[in-house]
C-alpha cells in the first residue's frame, strides 16, 4: 500500500508571476509527486477576508497552518496546498486547498479570481463556497464565477461552440456553502429550517422570463445545474468581536460553542461525504496525478486557452502511462538484473523468471496507466521487456560459454603440455589421445552449472582437437608403418641367424666327425685285421681309443666360427 505523506505546514501551489501569470509551483509539485494514494481535495473560495483560511485549518486538525490575515488586506495569494492522512478514509490523503480571496477589488482583475474558482472547481473534490453574514442575492451574485463556468471549462475539445455544461455536474466537486457569521434566525416564512432548506430556498428560481428574473436564476440555475450534491452550514459568530482577528490563538473556551459545534459538524461532513477526486470515466487521481493535472490547467490558462477536461484526461493519460512502462519496465530489471548475478542459468529457469517478472511489471503497469484503452502503452511496455529479455538471453549464453570454455581449458590442460612436449608422437599415440580427450570430455560432461552454451562450446574444442588428432593419428600411422618394418628386417634377420647357427651346427658335426673318422682309421683298420683278438688286445684297444679321444679333444678349429660372423652382420 501507497505510503502515506504529511506536510506540517502549507506550501504555496499555485502562484502569479510578476506578469500575472498563474503557474505552478516546482517545489508543490516535488511534494505531490511523492503522494501515490488516492486523494480527497477540499478546496475552499470566497471572498476575501470571510474566514476561508481559518476554517481549513480546522479541516486540517490544526489551529494555525494556513495563514491568516490580521488586517483588511486580502492574505492568502494563488492557491496554498496542505497535504495529510485523511482522518477518516485510510490509504488516502486529504488535499485541503486554501484559495485567495475573490472580489478584492484593489486588485482589480476579475479574470483572475475567475482562473482561481475555476482550478479550484477543477481541483477538488469538494468545493466549498464560503460568504459571510447571510444568503441573500447579493450573496448569491457575489458566486458570479459560476456563470462563466461555461467559458472558462470546457469538456471536450472537438464540440468548440457547443454547450456542454450539461456534462459538468459529471466531473465537479460536491459543492458546501459555508456562511459565516450567520447571525440571523432561519425560519422560512416563519417557519424553522435547516441549513439545507435555508439554502435551497435561496436558490430558488422565481417565475418569469423577465430580464430581471432571468439575471436573478441564472447563478441559481449554475448552482443547482453543476453542483447537484448541496450543503449548507450556517456558522454562528465565533467569538467576542474584540477577540475575533487573534481567533485561531484563542482557547476553545474562548470560542463560542455553537461555532465549535458547527465547525465540529462541518469538519465530520467533510471527511465523511467528500470522495475521492475523479478524472472522467471514474479515474481515481492520486497527489502524483493532482500535480499533473494542477500543470495542465495551470499552463492551459496562463497560454490564455480554456481549459478542456477531456485534453486534461488524454494529458493525464499520457504522462501516467509513460510513467507507467517506466515502472513496469524497473520492476523487470530489477529483478532481471539480481538474476544476471546467477548466470549462466538453465533456459528454463531464465524464462520462469522472466515470466514472473513481466507479469509482474504489468500489474505495475495496470495500477498506475489508464485510458490505455487500445492497449498501446501495454504493448510498449511489451516490447521493451522482451528486447531486454533478447539482452538477457545473449548475457546467460555468454556468461555459460566463458564457464564452459574456462572448464575446458582447465580439463584439457595437461593434454596441451602433453602436446607441446610431444607426447604423442609416438606409435600409439593416437590411442593415448584419444583417451585423454575421452577423459576430458567425460569430466566436462559430468560437471554441472555449464547450462546454455555447453554443447556448443564442447563441440568447438573436439572440433579444435580434431585437428591435432588427425595430426597424431598420421604420425603414429607412419611410426607404425616404420616399426613394423625394422620388426620385419629383424624378423628376417633372425631367422638367417638360426639359419647359420645351424648350418654351422651340421658343419661342426661334420667335421668332428672327420676327425674322428681320420683319428679312428688306424684303429678301424686294425679291428678289420683282428689286432685285437688276442690276450692283452682289450688293453691295447683301449690305450688306442683313449688316444684318439686325447688326440681328437687336443685338435683346435672343430667348430665353425660362424656366430661372431653373423653377429657382425646383424650390429652392422
Ligand atoms: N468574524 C469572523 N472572523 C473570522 C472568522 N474566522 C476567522 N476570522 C478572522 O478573520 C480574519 C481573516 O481570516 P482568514 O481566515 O485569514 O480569512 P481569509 O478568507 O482566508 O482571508 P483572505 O486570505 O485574505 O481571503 C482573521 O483575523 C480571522 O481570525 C469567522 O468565522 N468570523
Ligand atoms: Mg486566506
Amino acid at each position: 500500500m501507497a505510503k502515506p505523506l504529511s506536510m506540517d505546514k502549507p506550501e504555496c501551489f499555485i502562484d502569479t508571476e510578476s506578469g500575472g501569470k498563474l503557474y505552478v509551483k516546482e517545489s508543490a509539485l516535488q511534494i505531490l509527486q511523492k503522494i501515490e494514494q488516492p486523494v480527497v481535495v477540499v478546496a475552499v473560495v470566497g471572498l476575501y477576508r470571510t474566514g476561508k483560511s481559518y476554517l481549513m485549518n480546522r479541516l486540517a486538525g490544526k489551529q494555525t497552518g494556513f495563514a491568516l490575515g490580521s488586517t483588511i488586506e486580502s492574505k492568502t495569494k494563488g492557491i496554498w496546498m496542505w497535504c495529510v492522512p485523511h482522518p477518516t478514509k485510510a490509504g488516502t490523503t486529504l488535499v485541503l486547498l486554501d484559495t485567495e480571496g475573490l472580489g478584492d477589488v484593489d486588485k482589480g482583475d476579475s479574470k483572475h479570481d475567475s482562473n482561481i474558482f475555476c482550478l479550484a472547481v477543477l481541483l477538488s473534490s469538494t468545493l466549498v463556497y464560503n460568504s459571510r453574514g447571510t444568503i441573500d442575492n447579493r450573496a448569491v451574485e457575489e458566486l458570479q464565477y459560476v456563470t462563466e463556468l461555461t467559458e472558462c471549462i470546457k469538456v471536450k475539445s472537438s464540440n468548440n461552440e457547443a454547450d456542454d455544461s450539461g456534462e459538468f455536474v459529471k466531473f465537479f466537486p460536491s459543492f458546501i456553502w459555508a456562511v459565516r457569521d450567520f447571525t440571523l434566525e432561519r425560519k422560512i416564512y416563519g417557519n424553522d429550517a435547516t441549513e439545507d432548506e435555508y439554502l435551497e430556498f435561496a436558490l430558488k428560481l422565481k417565475v418569469g422570463t423577465s430580464k430581471k428574473v432571468m439575471e436573478y436564476n441564472l447563478p441559481r440555475e449554475c448552482i443547482q445545474n453543476y453542483f447537484p450534491s448541496r450543503k449548507c452550514f450556517t456558522f454562528p459568530f465565533p467569538t467576542a468581536p474584540e477577540n475575533v482577528s487573534r481567533l485561531e490563538k484563542l482557547d476553545s473556551a474562548d470560542i463560542s460553542s455553537d461555532f465549535l459545534e458547527v465547525t465540529e459538524n462541518f469538519c465530520k461532513y467533510a471527511f465523511e461525504k467528500s470522495e475521492v477526486k475523479k478524472l472522467k470515466d471514474g479515474i481515481i487521481v492520486s497527489g502524483r496525478v493532482l500535480g499533473h493535472l494542477a500543470k495542465n490547467y495551470v499552463d492551459t490558462i496562463s497560454s490564455g486557452v480554456v481549459p478542456c477536461l477531456e485534453n486534461a484526461v488524454i494529458a493525464m493519460a499520457k504522462i501516467e502511462n509513460e510513467a507507467a512502462v517506466k515502472d513496469g519496465l524497473e520492476i523487470y530489471q530489477s529483478g532481471m538484473e539480481k538474476l544476471k548475478d546467477t548466470f549462466p542459468l538453465e533456459l528454463k529457469n531464465v524464462s520462469s523468471e522472466h515470466q514472473h517478472l513481466s507479469s509482474t511489471a504489468t500489474q505495475t503497469f495496470m495500477k498506475r496507466s489508464f485510458r490505455d484503452n487500445d492497449g498501446g502503452y501495454l504493448k510498449t511496455l511489451e516490447e521493451k521487456i522482451n528486447k531486454l529479455f533478447d539482452e538477457y538471453l545473449r548475457q546467460n549464453e555468454e556468461a555459460s560459454k566463458r564457464q564452459c570454455e574456462d572448464l575446458l581449458s582447465v580439463l584439457s590442460g595437461p593434454m596441451t603440455e602433453k602436446l607441446k612436449q610431444g607426447f604423442y608422437a609416438k606409435p600409439g599415440g593416437y590411442d593415448l589421445f584419444c583417451k585423454d580427450l575421452e577423459d576430458i570430455v567425460k569430466n566436462y560432461n559430468s560437471q554441472a552449472n555449464k547450462e546454455v552454451k555447453a554443447e556448443e562450446v564442447l563441440e568447438e574444442f573436439l572440433k579444435q582437437k580434431s585437428v591435432d588428432s588427425k595430426a597424431i593419428l598420421h604420425a603414429d600411422k607412419k611410426l607404425t608403418e616404420k616399426e613394423k618394418k625394422i620388426k620385419g628386417e629383424i624378423e628376417k634377420i633372425n631367422k638367417l641367424f638360426d639359419e647359420y647357427l645351424r648350418q654351422n651346427e651340421e658343419a661342426s658335426k661334420r667335421q668332428c666327425e672327420d676327425l674322428l673318422s681320420v683319428l679312428s682309421g688306424p684303429m678301424t683298420e686294425k679291428l678289420k685285421q683282428g689286432f685285437y683278438a688276442k690276450p692283452g688286445g682289450y688293453d691295447l684297444f683301449c690305450k688306442d681309443l683313449e688316444d684318439i679321444v686325447k688326440n681328437y679333444n687336443s685338435q683346435a678349429n672343430k667348430e665353425v666360427k660362424v656366430l661372431p660372423i653373423l653377429l657382425n652382420i646383424i650390429v652392422i
